[in-house]
């Protein structure tokens, strides 16, 4: 007489054992394919900044006379956008207009405390930490308005900390 030592596995169980780990292969291949292949990242930390100067010190991009809108070469932006309770709930400033087509890398940082920036309908969608730069691209391909807004609660003024990016045709 032979004795099978093998455990009794319940064909339903079974089941759902191989499908979760053929849904473990299938999300290792998705993030590897969109990491490597497709180049698709997390929004990293551009550089660090002393929020204490970042809006006074003249040579800081995020300077009343520098922040804002830059155009590197036709259709190619990089917006400086201060995010500030100091000065009002604000993100300075609130209004970007590119034409339809355009790419903008977003370079945002604090001067206070942790705010959000997300841009409706798009990928961008950061954290923004004094001390710290968020940096995302995107290509606006379609007129109209997008909001911002800030999505980190900053106090009793986060209500009123939005903004929007105008695309003209
Ligand atoms: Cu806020």
């Amino acid at each position: 007489m032979t004795t099978k030592t093998s455990m009794h596995i319940d064909p339903y169980e079974r089941t759902w054992m191989i499908v979760s780990g053929v849904m473990l292969v299938v999300f290792l291949v998705a993030v590897s394919v969109a990491g490597f292949a497709m180049g698709i990242q997390l929004p990293n930390p551009d550089r660090r900044v002393d929020p204490a100067t970042v809006a006074t010190d003249p040579n800081s991009p995020w300077h009343p006379d520098n922040v804002g809108l830059r155009e590197l070469s036709p259709g190619k932006y990089e917006a400086y956008i201060l995010a500030s309770q100091l000065q009002g709930w604000r993100f300075i400033p609130n209004e970007i207009t590119v034409p339809a087509g355009s790419t903008i890398t977003f370079y945002v940082t604090s001067q206070d405390l942790q705010h959000g920036f997300k841009l409706e309908n798009t990928n961008v969608n950061m954290m923004v930490i004094p001390g710290q730069v968020s940096k995302l691209t995107v290509t606006l391909s379609s007129s109209g308005e997008y909001n911002f807004i800030c999505h980190e609660y900053c106090g009793s003024g986060h209500a009123i900390m939005y903004g929007k990016v105008i695309v003209t045709p």
